[in-house]
């Protein structure tokens, strides 16, 4: 009914780039299956550019049971271009599984580190992810693993929710004012109130039909345990948002609703989060990290047979990253003389993985990495 690529095509390797089966026919015709290193990386040298590594508890799944050996760094650890993982073994058996391997990592590399981004404008307040929309369904659980991982505290996802065990939030659309119709807000929000659990927080959207004073007092007013109002106003009316939000804050103290709290959403990014930070207590987020550029990663050989490869451009040799005591990212070959900590750990041997994925954990991982490599 949809177009969306199955779980198994996947698993079986045939999410793949057409050239990788045409590959392993050559092979077999030429009985040619070369012992080889291949090494994932975003780019040869540093640069100074931090991104967060995520995503590889699927490439996990996908390279487990076949006849390889895998080295990686753990998820959240920040990266300077590479390499971020090795596979070692047979080339033939895994051919097939680079592109699925690279979509997997791209896409949840970027959003780990716009996420990371997003946090880092907003250290003491919830940012809650929202940019499901703006992404194919399928994906979605992916797009909030790695949210979760770059350091959002929520996100809005229902089925992503089920497929990661954790609950989704949200409270009101639009949709749910305009419902009840211009000059019935209140109908709207009572009918929220009244209808919805009692778990979910009471956060009322007040940029509808009205001014944002006018409405966010009407919800104050209409809700009585009211937590937040939401602010998403529209772009073309938004104007100057954080003098917005400081009349709202400065009408709903004065009007002794010094309780309820103002989140702020729609097209926010870590600039406007700064900006708005001192009068905002919480911000949804969706573009700036659903829509993120994949993480440009390739697959390349670095080793055929115990001997160094390489094509042009690339550097050939097993390789070892190092987080150095500065908080720097050091490439040397493997086994060379290096100062700081390997980053590349077994995960996958003899094709069985040796390593458990913990989105919590990853997520203090990138927390502690992004201090140390003082990003923020
Ligand atoms: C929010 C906002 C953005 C959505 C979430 C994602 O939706 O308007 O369009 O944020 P982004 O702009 O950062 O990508 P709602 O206000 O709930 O949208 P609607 O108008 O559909 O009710």
């Amino acid at each position: 009914m949809f177009d969306i690529v199955s779980e198994t095509a996947i698993r079986e390797g045939r999410a793949t780039d057409a050239y990788f089966l045409r590959t392993e026919e050559a092979l077999d015709h030429a009985d040619r299956n070369p012992h080889v290193v291949t090494e994932v990386t975003a780019d040869q040298f540093p640069t100074g550019e931090f991104e967060v590594l995520a995503g590889l508890k699927d490439a996990a799944h996908l390279l487990s049971g076949l006849p390889v050996d895998v080295h990686a760094l753990r998820e959240g650890t920040h990266f300077d271009g590479g390499p971020v993982m090795r596979i070692e073994g047979p080339y033939r058996p895994f051919a097939r599984y680079e592109t699925s391997i690279l979509g997997f990592l791209s896409y949840a590399s970027a959003v780990a580190t716009a996420a990371r981004e997003t946090k880092a404008a907003s250290p003491d307040k919830p940012i809650l992810s929202f940019g499901a929309r703006h992404i194919h369904p399928a994906s979605t659980a992916a797009l909030e693993r790695s949210a979760l991982i770059g350091g959002v505290d929520g996100f809005s996802h229902v089925a992503a929710g089920e497929t990661l065990g954790r609950e989704a939030g949200g409270t009101m659309p639009h949709a749910l004012v305009i419902c009840f119709g211009k000059g019935h807000q209140e109908e709207a929000w009572r009918a929220f109130d009244e209808g919805v659990g009692p778990d979910v927080p009471r956060v009322a959207l007040v940029d509808t039909y009205s001014d944002e004073v006018d409405e966010a007092l009407r919800a104050a007013e209409t809700i009585p345990d009211l937590e937040s109002v939401r602010l998403d106003t529209t772009s073309s009316r938004r104007g100057d948002f954080r003098a917005i939000a400081r009349e709202v804050r400065w009408e709903l103290d004065a009007n002794g609703h010094e309780d309820v709290g103002i989140f702020a959403s729609g097209g926010l990014t870590p600039e406007t989060i700064e900006h708005l930070y001192d009068v905002v207590d919480g911000f949804g987020v969706g573009s700036h990290v659903s829509n993120a550029d994949p993480v440009d990663f390739a697959l390349d050989i670095v080793e055929v047979d115990g001997e160094l490869a390489a094509k042009r451009g690339k550097l050939s040799g097993t390789k070892q990253v190092y987080r150095t005591p500065d908080g720097g990212h050091h490439v040397a070959l493997e086994g060379g003389e290096a100062e700081g900590e390997p980053l590349l750990e077994p995960l996958i041997e003899d094709g069985e993985i040796v390593r458990e994925f913990d989105i919590d954990a990853a997520a203090e991982r990138c927390r502690e990495d992004a201090a140390r490599v003082g990003g923020d």
